[in-house]
């Protein structure tokens, strides 16, 4: 790396504070004009999976004392459905979607009713479904559902199982759902995948599973192609540098919260290019359950990182037995991560016209494109530009704490969003009195806590 290269590092870290907060004015927000995020979704669309017998069954009649409880999916809401006499009846509408997956990074993905990833379906085993399904795409596609045992005619193949759903057109899906588990609904093409199209199908057993949860949390695995300045993800590369847990990169994932010594669920589901090593700080999980749904108790053994392969659903419990914000993330070095280093270093984008004033130039908007103020807070040594091999981390770790926060993060200690970033999030395992007091911010924030006991 040049000299002033590496000055510019230096003087960045040195005062990163003042020189990346330039763009103070264009505070988050402005990017996102318009569009309704899946966390606004959650407030005024939710629907109980238990339809009509409201949000707890469970005070309702002995039976559904047994019933287990619904799926918490963080930064994704869940789509409503209605009854039609015994059928639960979803609409499911394919569209262009815009997604902020970072507070100064939105893409023009594909979702499907205004998210990506698409909108929570949780049904129970037993149910007839009937999934109304509109393509507003410009192109055609078909909706599968993975790993549900149902007739051919609705295993939405194109040219195999139906014709394909023309851009404008409705298909209707209809089907008992007779297992129990954690699957996926996704378009049958793998580059229309990649745009995003997919979401949760969770079944909840008819008798809950024993030992019972307390908390239960879903996580869709996602990784995007999208260049400096562009919005579209390339669903052709097999380089990646946005990952994101249910649409959104660390430190925009909002936390799980747990009450400590209570048990917790986690559904990880993976639909994109890569495998992905899931791991938890500070406990031990054993794995509960796959995409073929829940597996024998003899099979269960202790670990605290699970691999989660393509088209795998990976089902883990385990006793929040400590207090703490324990990170959940995968575990590849360049998942831990996203973009920056597209500019940063010898890796910036290169030209034949190349000069070492054009690159400072280039880092410099890269900076100011950031449109709040944040900071560089890891100290570097005074000789570290002497040093070969810097600056590795000295750049990665940008606070962020006031732009992305929210009632769940309330109380982590000062600059925790510097330790954040790529396909990461965090369990806080709680006690009482600190958890009841998120509950009430949560609560006056106008959020939704349905998903859990407490409420
Ligand atoms: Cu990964």
């Amino acid at each position: 790396m040049s000299g002033t290269r590496r000055r510019f590092f230096h003087d960045a870290a040195v005062f990163g504070a003042g020189l990346f907060g330039l763009g103070e004015g264009l505070r988050a927000g402005t990017l996102e004009e318009g569009f309704q995020s899946p966390r606004q979704n959650e407030n005024g669309r939710h629907h109980s999976p238990y339809g009509s017998k409201g949000r707890h069954p469970a005070k309702e009649n002995t039976l559904a004392h047994e019933r287990a409880l619904p799926m918490a999916t963080p930064d994704l809401a869940d789509l409503p459905h209605e009854m039609d006499g015994g059928v639960k009846v979803f609409r499911l509408v394919a569209e262009p979607v815009k997604r902020k997956i970072a507070p100064f990074k939105t893409i023009d993905a594909w979702g499907y009713n205004g998210s990506c990833p698409g909108l929570t379906i949780q049904v129970q085993q037993g149910d007839r479904v009937r999934v109304v399904f509109e393509n507003r795409l410009p192109e055609s596609t078909s909706m599968h559902w993975h790993g549900l045992e149902i007739p051919i005619e609705q295993d939405g193949v194109p040219y195999i199982s139906q014709k394909p759903v023309a851009p404008g057109e409705k298909y209707v899906y209809e089907f008992t759902v007779h297992q129990e588990g954690t699957f996926f609904y996704h378009a049958h093409s793998a580059m229309q995948e990649m745009m995003g199209l997919i979401g949760f199908f969770v079944a909840h057993p008819e008798m809950d599973h024993k030992p019972r949860v307390d908390h239960d949390y879903g996580l869709i695995l996602q990784e995007w192609a999208v260049l400096p300045s562009n919005t579209v993800p390339n669903t052709a590369s097999m380089e990646f540098n946005w990952l994101t847990f249910n649409g959104v990169s660390a430190p925009m994932t909002t936390p799980l919260l747990a009450r400590l010594g209570s048990r917790v669920r986690l559904r990880i589901l993976n639909l994109g290019m890569d495998h992905h090593p899931i791991h938890l700080h500070g406990h031990q999980f054993v794995v509960t359950g796959t995409e073929g749904g829940r597996a024998p108790e003899s099979t269960w053994y202790p670990m605290n990182t699970v691999l989660v392969g393509v088209a795998q659903a990976r089902v883990v419990e385990f006793e929040a037995k400590y207090p703490g914000a324990w990170m959940i993330h995968c575990h590849l070095p360049h998942h831990m991560m996203n973009s920056m280093m597209d500019l940063l270093s010898d890796r910036q984008i290169q030209t034949a016209d190349q000069t070492e004033e054009k690159a400072v130039g280039q880092m410099m908007s890269l900076a100011k494109s950031v449109p709040f103020e944040h900071v560089h807070p890891s100290p570097i040594a005074a000789n570290a530009e002497k040093v070969p091999g810097f600056p590795q981390d000295a750049f990665m770790e940008m606070a962020m704490d006031e732009v992305v926060e929210r009632p769940e993060t309330y109380g982590l200690p000062k600059n925790w969003s510097a330790g954040m970033m790529g396909m990461m999030t965090m369990i806080r395992v709680l006690p009482e009195k600190e958890y009841d007091e998120i509950l009430a911010r949560k609560k006056a924030a106008g959020a939704q806590t349905e998903h859990g006991h407490e409420s």
